[in-house]
């Protein structure tokens, strides 16, 4: 039954989730990592990185027309930022529900923003929203040296 559609929801995916300078400076980056560790995703990319304005904007080439991009673009650079890529089976999607809604008001409890933000302007972290940006937002932000492909000793534990 349909077996190449249920061969392509597993795919191995990257993800570009980053921590937003108010989740860097609120001291949340071990909590929002661990997250991630824990549900069984690959880190196979982090650094610490001061976002200049040419990259946010870039980042956030898709928004340019908001009325918030100037104050987005503001939030994004006034401080230092997380930056991580994450890899595995389903890793885009699952961030997002990690994540929980772009509104913290409206996320659900147990997500990061439910539990850690309330405005959406200071919602703590980003997460790609398809694994072909997951793809674009790790080549834009992280050079291709600082991705390490590795294979974790827990992998048979976590996939049958
Ligand atoms: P997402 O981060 O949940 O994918 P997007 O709609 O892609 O949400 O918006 C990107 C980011 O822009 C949000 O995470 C938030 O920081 C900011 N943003 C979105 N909508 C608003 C708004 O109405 N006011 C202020 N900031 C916003
Ligand atoms: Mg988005």
């Amino acid at each position: 039954f349909l077996p190449h559609l249920v061969a392509s929801l597993e795919q191995v995916e990257q993800s570009y989730i980053m921590i937003k300078p108010d989740g860097v400076q609120r001291g949340l980056v071990g909590d929002i990592i661990s997250r991630f560790e824990k549900k069984g995703f690959k880190l196979i990319g982090l650094k610490i990185f001061q976002c200049p304005k040419e990259l946010a904007e870039e980042h956030y080439k898709d928004l340019q027309s908001k009325p918030f991009f100037p104050k987005l673009i503001e939030y994004i650079t006034s401080g230092p930022v997380v930056c991580m890529a994450w890899e595995g089976v389903g890793v885009v999607a699952s961030a997002r529900k990690l994540i929980g809604a772009t509104n913290p008001l409206q996320a659900e409890p147990g997500t990061i923003r439910g539990d850690l933000a309330v405005q959406t302007g200071r919602n703590v972290v980003h997460g790609s929203d398809s694994p072909e940006n997951g793809k674009r937002e790790i080549a834009l932000w992280f050079e291709e040296g600082e991705l390490v492909p590795w294979t974790p000793v827990q992998e048979p534990w976590l996939r049958e």
